[in-house]
C-alpha cells in the first residue's frame, strides 16, 4: 500500500497509527502542503485525490481511497484484529461520536486551507489566527473530555478510533500553543497512547519528510 502524506498532517497521522495498528506494511509519498503553494495542488496529487487533501491510501489493487476516517473503517473491516470499534452498537456510536468531534467538528476549521484563507485573503494577522485556532480546539476538547470514559484510553481499556483521532489533534493543539491545563483526561490518554509503539511510530517526528 502507498499512503499519500504529510508528516504535519493530523488527518495523515490518524492513518498512519491504524496502518501501524493493524501491522500493516506502506510506502510513505510524502505531499507537501506548503512548499511552492502546496504540492496538493499540483496536477499529479489531483489526480490521486481530486480534493487536494492528504491522506490518500492506494490500495495494491489500484483503488485510492481518500478520507481518514473512511480509510481506518476500511483497514478495521478488512484487516479485523486488533479491533479499532467495539461490538457493542451503542459503544460504537460513542467511540465514533468522539472521533467525529475531533474529526468532522475541531480539525476543519483549523486546517491549512482556512487558515490560509483567513491569513491571504481575509487579511487576518497572526495573532487573531492563532486565537481562533485556540477558541476551537479549546471548545472541542471540552466535549471530548466529557465523553471520554475511565481509561487508560478514550472509551475504556482498548484502543480505538477515538484514540487514533485525539491523539494527533493533541500534537496539533501544541504545535499552536493551546493551553491543555484544563484537560487531564485528554493529557492522560494522549500518554497512554504514546506509550504504545504504533502510536510512537507515527507521530510526525518519525517520519521520513519530517523537517
Ligand atoms: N476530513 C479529511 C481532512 C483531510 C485534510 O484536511 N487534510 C489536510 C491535512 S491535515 C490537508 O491535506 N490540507 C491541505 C489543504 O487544506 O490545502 C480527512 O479526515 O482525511
Amino acid at each position: 500500500m502507498k499512503l499519500y502524506s504529510y508528516f504535519r498532517s493530523s488527518a495523515a497521522y490518524r492513518t498512519r497509527i491504524a496502518l501501524n495498528l493493524k501491522g500493516i506494511a506502506y510506502e510513505t509519498a510524502s505531499i507537501h502542503l506548503t512548499k511552492g503553494g502546496g504540492r496538493q495542488h499540483g496536477a499529479e496529487f489531483r489526480a490521486v485525490n481530486p480534493q487536494r487533501r492528504v491522506p490518500a491510501l492506494a490500495l495494491d489493487s489500484g483503488d485510492v481511497l481518500v478520507q481518514s476516517l473512511a480509510i481506518i473503517e476500511y483497514l478495521d473491516e478488512v484487516f479485523p484484529a486488533p479491533p479499532l470499534l467495539p461490538a457493542d452498537a451503542v459503544a460504537r456510536a460513542h467511540v465514533r461520536a468522539l472521533a467525529q468531534v475531533i474529526a468532522c467538528d475541531i480539525h476543519p476549521l483549523n486546517n491549512t486551507s482556512p487558515l490560509f484563507y483567513l491569513k491571504n485573503t481575509l487579511k487576518h494577522d497572526q495573532e487573531t489566527i492563532n486565537a481562533w485556532y485556540a477558541h476551537w480546539v479549546t471548545v472541542g476538547f471540552e466535549a471530548v473530555e466529557a465523553l471520554l470514559r475511565p481509561g487508560p484510553y478514550a472509551f475504556g481499556d482498548k484502543v480505538t478510533i477515538a484514540d487514533v483521532c485525539l491523539v494527533p489533534q493533541v500534537a496539533n493543539a501544541r504545535r499552536f500553543n493551546v493551553p491543555l491545563d484544563r484537560f487531564p483526561q485528554i493529557i492522560a490518554v494522549d500518554a497512554a497512547c504514546l506509550r504504545l509503539p504504533a502510536f510512537d511510530k507515527a507521530r510526525p517526528d518519525n517520519q521520513p519528510d519530517k523537517e
